[in-house]
């Protein structure tokens, strides 16, 4: 049976004493064990930042990409081996920042792939500039007035553009992150998770206490994650508004994947397929053709 030491490798991680990131840490082990999955049934792909650090460490299948462009790469191994579970773990600078046009694409394409996103509504790593997530007002060393630009609204985007499974966990709540990682694991198509992460080094307004008067659970509500305008009231009350709702806001199977509907991988995972080198005649006759 897989146990959560199945997932921990010796290296310890950098982060600041008090990060939220160790919280997500232990839920993504928990989530994997609840999901049933082995290390060598899951590749982690991560952008770069604090947060993206996490495949560092873990005992899993990894890669560090680039800032912003995880989604992408995460998007490539899915279409090579649609046979893995494919996570991408990643600040909200790298996913809704940098990387935001790819996660418009993710969404609408619904890829099979969970977009794990820390949310500290900071950039961490190069130590506390504002972000889309970083509320009005938020005074920083790039923003030393305040942020002027209003916050970006993630759960409501994602649901507008064709997300199939949004969610929303605290960093504090490792085990209800884990039933929610667990669940998107084995979900068809594109599941984003956006976690709410204090940064105690770079935005300590937003603290531990600040989160615990704000959060909720959708589900202590009555809230139907089958219901899609009820999902978007849901996911516009934060940013915005004081109340945060955590929990699955949206989910539906009814959509394929679109990796079921690539028609090279109808015979399976193309590692799993003979290599095939088109006769070079073939070609000489697409040349001939075409001039
Ligand atoms: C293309 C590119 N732009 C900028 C950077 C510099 N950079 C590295 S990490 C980072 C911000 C990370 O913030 P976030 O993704 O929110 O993650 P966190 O560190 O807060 O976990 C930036 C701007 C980079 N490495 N590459
Ligand atoms: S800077 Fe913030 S996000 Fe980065 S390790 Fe420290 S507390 Fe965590």
């Amino acid at each position: 049976m897989v146990t959560v030491a199945d997932f921990t490798n010796e290296i310890r991680p950098t982060w600041c004493p008090g990060c939220g990131d160790y919280g997500i840490w232990n839920a993504l082990k928990r989530g994997f064990v609840k999901a049933g999955l082995t290390p060598q049934e899951i590749m982690m792909v991560t952008g770069i930042g604090c947060g993206s650090k996490m495949n560092d460490y873990m005992h899993i299948n990894g890669l560090n990409t680039l800032h912003g462009r995880a989604l992408a790469v995460a998007t490539g191994f899915k279409l090579a081996n649609p046979a893995m579970k494919v996570i991408v773990v990643h600040g909200d600078g790298d996913g809704y920042g940098e990387g935001g046009n790819h996660f418009l694409h993710a969404a609408r394409r619904n890829i099979g792939l969970v977009d794990l996103v820390e949310n500290n509504h900071v950039y961490g790593l190069t130590k506390g500039q504002y972000s889309p997530t970083s509320r009005l007002g938020f005074i920083t060393k790039t923003s030393p007035r305040g942020a002027l630009e209003r916050p970006l609204s993630p759960l409501a985007l994602a649901i507008s553009q064709g997300a199939t499974f949004v969610a929303r966990g605290f960093s504090l709540d490792v085990n209800g992150l884990a039933d929610i990682i667990a669940e998107a694991m084995h979900h068809r198509g594109y599941a984003l998770i956006d976690v709410m992460q204090p940064c105690v080094s770079f935005n300590r307004q937003m603290d531990y206490d600040w989160y615990r008067e704000r959060i909720y659970k959708v589900e202590d509500e009555g809230h139907d994650p089958t219901d899609r305008e009820a999902a978007l009231r849901r996911a516009l009350e934060f940013p915005g508004g004081e109340r945060i709702p955590t929990g699955i806001i949206y989910r539906t199977e009814e959509v394929p994947s679109y990796e079921e509907q690539v028609a090279s991988l109808l015979a399976g995972p193309l590692v799993n397929q003979p290599l095939w080198v088109r006769p070079l005649e073939e070609y000489r006759e697409l040349v001939r053709e075409n001039v």
